[in-house]
């Protein structure tokens, strides 16, 4: 299905969603929040065991699109609590707690808002030119989209804190260092390189994977007992999938697994 805002293909066992407003560096609107929770769910319905998601140009997403709240009003603010209420804070549940990996190739900038839902996601690649910038402070702002969760869990308080008030780019190369993505792979390499793992994603157990994300969501609040007693649960789940069954019998007959995704 077209959408105005993004673009939806399904390609085998994958998705590939990207963000497509390239003249306004793929900015949140409205619309663009409605394109893509609906392209999240065309996607799955169709099927989909990994999501790629990208952007458009050479942003990947300059988050909140800033001539929404144009004109600037101070004696009638806007009541900023809604647009988060309403669009980010369910994109970032969502895509914490979608049961399939998603992967993010960061093409260019992810700033603000545009971070945090990289952030929200399970992997992310990122081009060598590409920056990771926490714009907030720049007008106005504390970061929202869940960057103060994500970001201090993967980097730690003390660069968390200095990326967010000094509102300074982080290059990709850093960004890798510093842990915060997974890797940092030349500009003409980026698609070909998220892809390729999108597609091992997608053809392994899904199910396995979907519950890796709910033992990470919960991993850095639990305290260790509560932990293992998630992990017990959920792997009684993962024994009785297909895929484990299916993976214990390819190992004993020394041949590759065909994981189903159930
Ligand atoms: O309001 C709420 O709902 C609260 C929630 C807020 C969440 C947030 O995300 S707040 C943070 C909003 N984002 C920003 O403040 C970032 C603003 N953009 C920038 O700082 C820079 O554009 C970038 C660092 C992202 C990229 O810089 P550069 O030099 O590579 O590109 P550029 O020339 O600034 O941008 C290219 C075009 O995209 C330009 O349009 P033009 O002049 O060619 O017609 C620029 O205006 C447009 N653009 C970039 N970011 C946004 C945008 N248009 C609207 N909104 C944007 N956020």
């Amino acid at each position: 299905m077209p959408y105005d805002t993004v673009l939806c293909e399904t390609r085998g066992h994958h998705a590939v969603i990207t963000l497509n407003r390239p003249d306004r560096m793929n900015a949140f609107t409205v619309q663009m929040h409605k394109d893509l929770r609906e392209a999240f769910e065309e996607a799955t319905a169709a099927g989909a065991r990994a999501v790629l998601l990208t952007g458009a140009g050479r942003g990947f997403c300059a988050g909140q699109d800033l001539t929404e709240r144009d004109p600037p009003d101070l004696d009638n603010p806007p009541d900023l609590r809604l647009f988060l209420r309403d669009w980010y804070n369910p994109l970032v549940k969502y895509l914490r707690e979608l049961p399939i990996p998603v992967v993010t190739a960061v093409n260019g900038v992810a700033a603000g808002a545009g971070m945090g839902i990289a952030l929200a996601t399970d992997i992310i690649v990122a081009g060598r030119s590409a920056s990771f910038l926490q714009a907030f402070a720049r007008v106005g702002l504390v970061p929202d989209a869940g960057n103060t969760f994500h970001l201090p869990r993967l980097v730690g308080l003390a660069r968390a804190r200095a990326m967010a008030m000094l509102a300074e780019p982080v290059s990709a190369e850093q960004a890798a260092d510093w842990g915060l993505i997974w890797k940092c792979v030349d500009d003409d390499a980026l698609m070909a390189e998220a892809e390729a793992l999108t597609t091992k994603l997608a053809d392994m157990p899904t199910v396995a994977l979907g519950l890796m994300k709910q033992l990470f969501n919960a991993s850095l609040q639990n305290d260790l007992a509560q932990q293992l007693d998630l992990e017990r649960d959920l792997q009684y789940q993962c024994g009785h999938t297909f895929d484990y069954y299916e993976g214990v019998t390819a190992f004993l007959e020394k041949r590759k697994p065909a994981y189903k995704g159930e």
